[in-house]
C-alpha cells in the first residue's frame, strides 16, 4: 500500500445498546477517503483487558462517560497521526500504542484508540476502493471466508440478571450451508424455545442484553435442556443439525480457591470439569467458552485434556485476545481456541497478531462482539476477512445484532 495521510480525526460520544456512552470516530485521509468506526463493549469483562476509559463523573451516565476518550482523540491522537504520513495500519497502531505508552492503554484509552485504528481500516478500504473484508483479509495476508454464526438463544449470568449462573446458550448449524439456511433454521429454534419458556414459565418474551431469552430457569443444567428440547421441537437432529455453544464465563461465579458458585451451590473445579464433559456429551455442546476462572491456569489444562476433541475449549476472559496469554495457553495447553474480541487488546494489528498466533498452533478461533454493541458492523468484515471459524454476535433480534449479520447476509450475495 502506499503512504497515507491522515487530514483529520473527529471523534464523538455516542450511545451503545444499553445506553451507555461509547466512542465513534471519522477518519479523513488527504484524498478525501473517510472512515467511521465505533467500538463495543462488554459486561462480563477479563481483568487483563485493555483500559476503557471512562469519565468516572457520577452525575453523567453513572460515571461511565466517554468524553475524556473522546478529547484524546480530538487532540492528543489526532496531532500525532496528523503529522507524517503513515506508512500501514502497523505503523499507525506502533504509534498510538507508544502514544499512549502503558501497558494496558490505560492512558488514551482503548476505546479512543480502537476507534481511531478501526476508522483508519475502514479509510483505506475507501481509498483502495476495495470492500471492507477484502481490506482486512489483505491486511492479515488471508484469503476471505465466511464464518458459521453461534447464536444465541439462552442468557443468564451477567447478560440476564443472574437467574442461572451459566452465561449464553448459542446455537451453531453445522450442516447450513449457507447464511439464509442458519438464519432460517435459527428462527425456527428462536420461536419454538419462545413458546415453550412461554408454556412452561408463563414468561412473556423478555430477552438479555445481547437478544436473547432470559427464562426463570432454576439452573443452568435446566437451560441447556430447554436448548435441546427447543431444537428437536422445532424438528431438528440435536448434534447434527444444531448444536450448542456454551459461554459459562465462570469468573463471574468463582469463589475462591478451587470453589465455584454454580446456581448457588458450591462445586470444586475437579467436579465442574467432569460436570461439564457429561454436558458436552449429554447436550451436543461443541464449544465449551470460559468453562473456569481466568487465572485457574492449571485447571484449564485439566478442562481441555478432558475436553480433547469433543468440544472446542475457547479461551475469553483467560486470554483478553492478549499475545502473551495466548502464548502461555499454547505453551502449557490450557486451551485450544482463541476468542477474538478487538477491544480487550485495542489494536487492530495487535488482534491481527492474537490471530496469527491462535493459526500458528493450529487453533480455532471465533471473533466475537460484545453484550454492549452499536449498530456498527465491521465485525461481519473482520470475522470474514480473516477467515475465522465461528462468528459470536449475540441473538437474531435487537438491531445491533443484526447489522452484523445483515451485513454477512450482504457478503453471502456478494459470494465471498
Ligand atoms: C462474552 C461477551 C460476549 P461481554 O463474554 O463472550 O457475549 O460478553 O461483552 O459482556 O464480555
Ligand atoms: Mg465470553
Amino acid at each position: 500500500m502506499t503512504m497515507k495521510q491522515i487530514k483529520s480525526l473527529h471523534a464523538i460520544e455516542i450511545l451503545d445498546s444499553r445506553g451507555r456512552p461509547t466512542v465513534m470516530t471519522r477518519c479523513e485521509l488527504s484524498d478525501g477517503s473517510i472512515g467511521k468506526a465505533s467500538v463495543p463493549s462488554g459486561a462480563s469483562t477479563g481483568t487483563s483487558e485493555a483500559v476503557e476509559l471512562r469519565d468516572g463523573d457520577p452525575t453523567r451516565y453513572g460515571g461511565l462517560g466517554c468524553l475524556q476518550a473522546v478529547e484524546n482523540v480530538n487532540t492528543i491522537i489526532q496531532a500525532a497521526v496528523t503529522a507524517q504520513p503513515i506508512a500501514d495500519q502497523q505503523a499507525l497502531d506502533d504509534l498510538l500504542i507508544a502514544l499512549d505508552g502503558t501497558p494496558n492503554k490505560g492512558k488514551l484509552g482503548a476505546n479512543a484508540i480502537l476507534s481511531v485504528s478501526l476508522a483508519f481500516a475502514r479509510a483505506c478500504a475507501v481509498t483502495e476502493q476495495v470492500e471492507l473484508y477484502q481490506w482486512f483479509g489483505q491486511l492479515a495476508d488471508v484469503t476471505p471466508r465466511l464464518p458459521k454464526p453461534m447464536i444465541n438463544l439462552f442468557s443468564g449470568g451477567k447478560h440476564a440478571g443472574q437467574q442461572v449462573s451459566i452465561q449464553d446458550v448459542q446455537i451453531a448449524f453445522p450442516k447450513a450451508a449457507t447464511m439464509n439456511e442458519t438464519f432460517a433454521a435459527m428462527y425456527s429454534v428462536y420461536y419454538t424455545a419462545a413458546k415453550q419458556a412461554q408454556a412452561q414459565h408463563g414468561v412473556r418474551l423478555l430477552t438479555a442484553d445481547e437478544g436473547g431469552l432470559a427464562p426463570p430457569f432454576t439452573s443452568s443444567e435446566e437451560m441447556l435442556a430447554a436448548a435441546v428440547a427447543a431444537i428437536e421441537a422445532a424438528g431438528m437432529v440435536a448434534g447434527e443439525d444444531a448444536c450448542l455453544t456454551v459461554d459459562a464465563a465462570a469468573t463471574h461465579f468463582y469463589q475462591s480457591g478451587q470453589d465455584y458458585a454454580l446456581d448457588g451451590n458450591t462445586i470444586s473445579a475437579t467436579d465442574l470439569i467432569a460436570l461439564y464433559a457429561e454436558w458436552v456429551g449429554r447436550y451436543h455442546i461443541i464449544s465449551l467458552e470460559d468453562g473456569l476462572f481466568e487465572d485457574a491456569w492449571a485447571e484449564w489444562q485439566t478442562l481441555a485434556a478432558r475436553l480433547g476433541t469433543a468440544a472446542m475449549t475457547l479461551g475469553d476472559d483467560l486470554l483478553c485476545t492478549n499475545p502473551q496469554r495466548i502464548q502461555k495457553a499454547i505453551d502449557t495447553g490450557a486451551a485450544n481456541s482463541l476468542l477474538l474480541k478487538v477491544n480487550q487488546i485495542g489494536t487492530l494489528s495487535e488482534a491481527l497478531h492474537a490471530l496469527k498466533l491462535a493459526r500458528s498452533a493450529g487453533w480455532q478461533v471465533v471473533v466475537s462482539a460484545r453484550s454492549g454493541e452499536t449498530e456498527d458492523n465491521w465485525l461481519a468484515d473482520l470475522a470474514t476477512g480473516w477467515a475465522a471459524d465461528y462468528i459470536k454476535v449475540g441473538s437474531i433480534t435487537q438491531s445491533e445484532r443484526l447489522a452484523k449479520y445483515n451485513r454477512l447476509l450482504e457478503l453471502e450475495a456478494l459470494s465471498v
